[in-house]
């Protein structure tokens, strides 16, 4: 990092840039959680299925995200590629329990329960629920993250 750069950080004038990657399954709401982070003049009206991945950025008061969101059918290899990656890094993971508006939902404990979550040692992780459609439960999830991520060292 430059001079200049490391200047503009310390006034505050550039944030620090960190990268997300949003794994889920199809038609879980990822497209729409990431669109509803952005500031309203950016949102889009109308949501269409990602084809392969799709690369969003939105800011928080401190960070700048860019956020590389994989369809779930390309997942598996991904997911493969990238769990080889991160596996001994100590990354934080923000679980959605999202469509919590949803009749038979159930509760973001009991998904928890039901996905292991507990065993993972070894990275910092959380669970929020959510309903993107309204906007609920996001902020709660990214300002852990946003926490999680000023106190990595990079
Ligand atoms: N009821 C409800 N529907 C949602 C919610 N989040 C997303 N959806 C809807 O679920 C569908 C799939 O959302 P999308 O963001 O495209 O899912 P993706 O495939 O994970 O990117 C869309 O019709 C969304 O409007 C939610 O919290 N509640
Ligand atoms: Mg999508």
């Amino acid at each position: 990092m430059g001079l200049f750069d490391k200047l503009a950080g310390w006034l505050g004038l550039k944030k620090k840039e960190v990268h997300v990657l949003c794994l889920g399954l199809d038609n879980s709401g990822k497209t729409t959680i990431i669109n509803k982070l952005k500031p309203s003049n950016a949102q889009t009206q109308d949501i269409v299925p990602t084809i392969g991945f799709s690369i969003e950025k939105f800011k928080t008061s401190s960070l700048s995200f860019t956020v590389l969101i994989c369809q779930a059918k390309a997942d598996t290899e991904t997911s493969g590629n990238i769990t080889t990656n991160i596996k001994h890094r100590r990354l934080p993971i923000l679980f959605f329990a999202n469509k919590m508006d949803l009749r038979d939902a159930i509760s973001s404990v009991k998904v928890s329960q039901l996905l292991s979550l507990e065993n993972i040692k070894d990275k910092p992780w959380h669970i929020c629920a959510s309903d993107a459609l309204k906007g609920e439960g996001l902020q709660e999830g990214v300002d852990w993250l946003q926490d999680q991520m000023q106190a990595m060292k990079t």
